[in-house]
Formats: structure tokens, sequence, C-alpha cells
């Protein structure tokens, strides 16, 4: 059987997928040709989706080995759901809700998968995870700037962007099906310009790479700024009808000459001043930013004055034009049941086992190390789904310590055994996108689409939703939207009164599988504003320390998906088998490392233990690491995020993954034997 489904993964891209099932088992995937953004293309990852699912997880277990060994039994749903019921009910008489804290991420991308367990977790009161490890620095400066995060339809972009800036992100390998788009203008004589610390595929599709000093790209911005303010590129028109705060603004650019900017961004000066005179005379420039830059210290007030950039040129004011962090803001979904998220907005009409709390205790997923060792009243029962913390979150070091924790029961649903899955107390089997019903949006376009389930759940596996169910049930809950099924969540959803969403019914979409957005023809969010220039945003450059002058970046892999797919051994293959430490030759002769040595990487927070591979693609002075590789593939066992800090963000809480001060020195001058891989 072949039949069509969302690629659930957390990628701009939502693709829809062909999928062949033979007898319930995923043998093939391949991309749409009918959905215009996916073009009939899936991706190098997706493509091995089956060689995933060989991977699964089938039954509940409970844990018999030490925590983290990865020894289990297997045991029936009711036995676990029954312990589960019985811990809970103990702990939330003892303790109370805040003693029990949710830990997801995206997983799966489909809403209901996602979201709607939250609804148990706020019934009960429990402590609340911020969800601030991927994307709310960016959300936060683009919400100070603009308002909901829309952006240019990718789709209007060959025709009318004459002019594309890469800014902070490596596109060609995180968001690949704008490439098609990209390539487009190209055609139609866009030129394409990469801004980015290291060399990576899409510095080679740009005609030009501007390798930035991280955490500098507020100053370039402002140099920008500062040039189309002194040459007269700048369209005072549209600011005058759509702008505010723009003199404080323009007064601040004045203190960035482009000679000031070059210093701190290590850019030449006839290479700021180049790029403005070239964006002042093209004005419909199509900016995507990633969120690369605002992975440090600094990064939202970063992000908010290179979005800026668009708004001095007037290029809103086209198709096609503009910035685009995110297209997510135009899914004008009713969410207020969804998760009940409404348990938290104050005492609710169905009251059951326990009183939701309407002031829970928040808990920012970037400390989770903190948080597990360190709070009082203390997290004595851990749930995690959707994600794989000891490998993605910060500071692992801490992770691993909480997580070994005797006195913490964790739970972890998942598809397969993670690195995480090793040290739950009780480990439940999860169900595939093509096995469970669910709502997709995008964040890289405007399709709204619906999943049938394709395939009976293989063993005992079991979508997220249904053991949250199972426990409220167990535990007496009647909060309504607990026991909601997924039809009902999505047409709570979609009931809402705005015209993107005129006509889009459930119905429909089953119908149709994937449906684009109402949206206005042509399509130009900010054509009219408004663009808040005030409070100019600050330059707050990341800084290396002394004993660690090195700054280290750790971006996206092209083959892996965070760490999904981390375990596909195909993919690992291709990824060169083991993850690599990218250095300069400058970097590397100043230490005495050379090409396929074993080094050491030491931060303030760790060390870990790499090949090193000399390379030009990094600036001097910043070192990369590619990929939230499972830990198991590295020379040492140790993840990357054993170097990374719990520090965060100026804004919204995010995370500083690309702001790690390191030094890296050859493995025998840190004074271990060197082992039989070395030299
Ligand atoms: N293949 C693949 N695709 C993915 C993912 C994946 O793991 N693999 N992850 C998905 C997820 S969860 C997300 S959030 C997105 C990632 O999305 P983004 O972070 O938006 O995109 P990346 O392409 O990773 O861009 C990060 C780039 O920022 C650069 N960078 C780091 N610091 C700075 C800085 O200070 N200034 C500038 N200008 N650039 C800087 C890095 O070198 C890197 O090339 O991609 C999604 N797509
Ligand atoms: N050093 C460093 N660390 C990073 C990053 C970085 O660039 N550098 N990137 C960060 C970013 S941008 C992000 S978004 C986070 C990502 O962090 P996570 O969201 O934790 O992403 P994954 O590592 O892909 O783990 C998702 C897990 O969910 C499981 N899963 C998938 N579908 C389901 C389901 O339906 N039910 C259940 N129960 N489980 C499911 C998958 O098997 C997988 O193990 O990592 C962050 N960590
Ligand atoms: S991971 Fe992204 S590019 Fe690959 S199939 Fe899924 S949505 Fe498409
Ligand atoms: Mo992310």
């Amino acid at each position: 059987m072949k039949a069509r489904a969302t690629c659930p993964l957390d990628c701009p891209d939502a693709c829809s997928l062909l999928l062949t099932l033979e007898e319930g088992r995923l043998v093939r995937v391949e991309g749409d040709p009918r959905h215009p953004i996916t073009q009939g293309f899936a991706c190098a990852k997706t493509y091995r989706y089956p060689e995933r699912v060989k991977e699964r997880l089938l039954y509940p277990m409970r844990r018999v080995g030490r925590k983290g060994e990865g020894r289990f039994v297997r045991i029936t749903w009711e036995e676990a759901l029954d312990e589960m019921a019985e811990r809970l009910k103990a702990v939330l008489d003892a303790h109370g809700g805040e003693a029990v804290l949710p830990y997801h991420y995206a997983g799966t991308m489909g809403l209901i998968e996602n979201q709607h367990p939250l609804a148990f977790f706020r019934a009960i009161g429990a402590s609340e995870l911020l969800e601030t490890i991927c994307a709310t620095a960016g959300s936060a400066a683009w919400e100070m700037t603009y308002g909901p995060r829309l952006a240019p339809d990718p789709e209007d972009i060959p025709e009318n962007a004459r002019y594309i800036l890469l800014w902070g992100i490596n596109s060609l390998a995180t968001h690949s099906h704008l490439t098609p788009f990209l390539k487009g203008a190209k055609a139609r004589g866009a030129k394409v310009v990469h801004i980015d610390p290291y060399a990576n595929p899409t510095s080679r599709f740009a005609h030009e790479h501007l390798k930035i000093r991280p955490g500098t790209d507020a100053a370039l911005a402002y140099a920008l700024a500062h040039v189309l303010f002194k040459e007269g590129l700048v369209d005072w028109a549209y600011l005058e009808e759509a702008a505010t705060g723009v003199e404080e603004f323009q007064k601040e650019a004045e203190n960035w000459p482009p000679s000031r900017a070059s210093a701190l961004t290590g850019i030449p000066e006839e290479a700021i001043l180049g790029l403005a005179r070239e964006l002042g005379e093209a004005k419909r420039v199509f900016l995507r930013v990633g969120y690369g830059m605002t992975r440090h210290p600094g990064g939202g007030n970063a992000l908010r004055a290179v979005i800026l950039l668009p708004a001095l040129l007037g290029a809103w004011r086209y198709p096609g034009c503009g910035a685009m962090l995110s297209t997510s803001g135009a899914f004008f979904l009713n969410r207020r049941y969804l998760g009940g998220r409404h348990l938290l907005e104050g005492p609710h009409p169905h009251e059951g086992y326990f009183r939701p709390n309407p002031k829970a205790r928040a808990i920012n997923m970037n400390q989770l190390g903190t948080a597990l060792t360190e709070l009082h009243p203390p997290i004595r029962i851990l749930f995690v789904f959707n994600s794989n913390p000891l490998v993605v979150a910060p500071n692992t070091g801490r992770v691993k310590e909480g997580l070994a924790r005797e006195d913490l029961f964790t739970v972890v649903l998942e598809q397969v055994m993670t690195e995480t899955a090793r040290y739950a107390d009780l480990l439940l089997p999860a169900t595939f996108f093509y096995e469970h019903p669910d709502l997709y949006t995008s964040y890289g376009h405007y399709y709204l689409s619906w999943n049938e389930p394709l395939a009976e759940p293989e063993g005992e596996a079991r979508p997220n939703t249904w053991v949250f169910r199972e426990l409220a049930k167990r535990l007496g809950l009647k909060e309504p939207t607990l026991h909601w099924g997924a039809e009902e969540v999505a047409r709570s959803l979609l009931a809402a009164d705005h015209p993107y969403l005129k006509g889009i019914t459930l119905e429909r979409l089953k119908e149709e599988g994937f449906v684009k957005l109402n949206l206005p023809k042509p399509f130009l969010p900010f054509a009219q504003g408004p663009v808040r220039f005030s409070p100019p945003p600050q330059v707050l450059p990341t800084e290396p320390l002394p004993e660690y002058p090195l700054i280290l970046l750790t971006p996206p892999a092209h083959r892996f998906l965070n760490t999904t797919y981390g375990n596909v051994e195909a993919l690992v293959a291709a990824e060169g088998g083991e993850p690599k430490l990218l250095i300069h030759p400058l970097d590397a002769e100043a230490r005495g490392i050379r090409d396929g040595m074993l080094v050491h990487i030491r931060s303030p927070w760790g060390r870990i233990t790499r090949k090193a591979r000399v390379s030009e693609a990094p600036r001097p002075g910043v070192v990369v690491l590619e990929g939230t590789w499972w830990e198991k593939w590295a020379p040492d066992g140790k993840g990357v995020n054993h170097l990374t800090a719990e520090r965060l963000t100026d804004l919204g809480g995010g995370s500083t993954f690309h702001s790690t001060p390191v030094e890296v020195e050859p493995l025998r001058l840190a004074g271990f034997a060197p082992g039989p891989q070395s030299c």
C-alpha cells in the first residue's frame, strides 16, 4: 500500500511524503510530487526512515539494571500504567504537583502528540517546562520587532527576490526545500550572500560568503544600516508609514561606521560597504535568518538588529521579500484547549482528583541538569517524551547526575533505545507518525496538513496521548480535555475564526491531506508594518575566556535531525562514522595539532575527546563540531553537550549552544596515554 503522510520531524519543510507499507511496516519513503514545497523529493535523512523503524521499541519495560545500564524486562501496559498511577498518587499526596516534571520537545511536530499530553500535567499542577531549547530567543526578538511570526511566502521568491541573504543558517542542509526557490531566484539573476562563521554547503551555493566572528551580527547589521542611512539608500516613505522608533535606531547606527564593525566582526570594511550598497540598490531582498545567530548570550538582540534591515529597505512592499525566521505565526488555530492551556489561565470548571495550579513552578528546559540536582522542593517524577535530553540538553554532566538519582522515578516514552531511555525506570514504546492521527503546521511554509493513521501500531506501541488518557482515568481526573481523542483536539484547533483558516475543516484536510492557508494575494505581511525599531538592539558580542580562547559552534549535521537518525548506521557512516572537530590550520598549528590527531576539547563545564580535522572552513578562533551525535559514536563516549552551558539568552530564555569558550590540545600533552586509534 502507498499513501501520503506529513513528515513529523522538527524541520521547517514539513514535507508531504509518500509511504509504501508492506503488512503495516514502512518499507519506502518518497517525496510527494503534488506538494508545492516538497516538489517530489524528501531528504537524505528521511529516505532512511524505514531503517529507524527496524530499531524500534515494541513493549513496555521495567528497569532491572543500574540506571543508564540499559537492562530491562518486559512488562504489560496494565502493570506499567498501574505503577505510574500509584507512584503519581503517592507523590502528589505527599509533595504536590510541582514534584512532577514533563520533559518533552519536538520528536514529533504533530500538534496533538506534541502538545496534548501536557493537559494531563497541567491538570495535576505539575512543574511547567518552558520550551526554550530552540526557538524562544528568536521568537521573542521577532515578536518585539514585528509581532506575529509571519514571513514572505517562499513560493513568491523566484519571481520577485533580487537579492538573497542567508544569515546564520545552513539552509541547504537544514531547510532543503527552500533551495528550489532560491535557485529559481538565482536563475533570474538574484545574488546570494551567506553570513556564517564557517563554510558549509550553503556557503558554496552562495556567490559570496562573509565569515563573521560568532555573536557579532548586531554590529554588522548596524554598520549596514549606517551606510544605508548615510548614502540615502533607506526607504523613508515606507518607514514613515510602517515603523516607529527609527530615529533612536539611526542614532545608534551612527556609532557603527564600517571600520568599527569590521574590527569586531572580522569582516573587511570594503565587504560591508559593498554589501550595504548592493542591498540598497536591490531593495527586493529576501533575508532568511536562522536560529544560529540566536544561540548566543546576545542572540535575541542580534536577531532584532538583523531583521530590521529589510524594513530599512522597504523590502516588505514586495511579494517574496522581507525577512523570514518562521512562518508558524500564520497558523491562527484555536490553541486554548490544546494541551489544556486553559488550565494555566485560572480556576477551571471541572475539578478532578487534584486542583490545577495556575501558578505552576516553571523550569527552563535548558537548565534540566540544575533542576534535577539542585531544585527545592525536588523533582521526584520525570516523564520524558518526544525528546532525548541526555544528549540534547546543555551541560550533560549535570543532566546525567540528575538522571542517575536513585530517588528520581523516570518514565521515558520513546520509539528507540536512546541514551536517555537507558536511564528510565519505566520505558514505554511510542508509535510512529504513520500509526497515529495528527495535525501539522509548518515553520517554513503555509500548508496545514493532517495525517490519518496508515497502519496499526506494531507490537504494543501507543501514541503519547493514549498513555496520558489512561493515566488520567486511573487518577480519576474529570477535566474533559484530558479525555479528548485526536479528532476532538483537531476540531477544537480548527474552530478558530481567522480569515487564513476560512473553509479549512477536518473533513477537507482528510480528503486533501494538505491545504494552503488562505493568505491574501499578494501576500505582503508588514507592508504596512508595524515595525518597532525601539528599543534599539544592543550589541552584545560573544566573548571567549582567557583560558578558553576559542569559540565552539555545534550546528546541525546534514544527515541527522538533532539526535533522530543518529542510530541509523548508513547515515552515521555517511557523516564520517564519528564526530570530528573542525579547526583552522592557524589554530591547529599553534597547538601542535595535525589532521586526524585525537584532541581534548575543554570548556569551563566539561571535556571531551575528538579527532581533529584541520580545515579552512571555520574562521580562525572558531572550532566546529557538527551534529548532536549519539554518545556511543564518540571516541570517549561523551556527547558534545558535556561542553555547553546552561546560560540563557538575553531574550526568551533560549539556549546558547554556539557560544562555548573552549581550549583544544593534543591528547598526549594532556597527560593521557594515546589510545589505539591515535597516530
Ligand atoms: N539536516 C538537519 N536539518 C535540520 C536539523 C538538523 O539537525 N539537521 N535541525 C532542525 C532544527 S531543530 C532546527 S532548530 C533548525 C536549525 O536551524 P538553524 O539554527 O536556523 O539553522 P542552521 O542551519 O543550523 O544554522 C545554524 C548556522 O548558524 C551559524 N552560526 C552560529 N553562530 C552564529 C553567529 O553568531 N552568527 C551567524 N551569522 N551565524 C552563526 C552556524 O555556523 C550554522 O551554520 O534546523 C532543522 N533542520
Ligand atoms: N550542542 C547542541 N545541542 C543542541 C542543538 C545544537 O544545535 N547543538 N540543537 C538544539 C535544538 S535546535 C533542538 S530543537 C533540540 C532537539 O532536541 P529533541 O527535540 O530532544 O530532538 P531529538 O534529539 O531529535 O529527539 C527527539 C526524540 O523524540 C522521539 N520521538 C519521535 N516521535 C515521537 C513520538 O511520537 N512519541 C515519543 N514519545 N517520542 C517520539 C525520537 O525517537 C527522538 O529520540 O536539541 C538542541 N540541542
Ligand atoms: S526532515 Fe525535513 S526535509 Fe527531510 S523529509 Fe522531513 S520535513 Fe522534509
Ligand atoms: Mo531546533
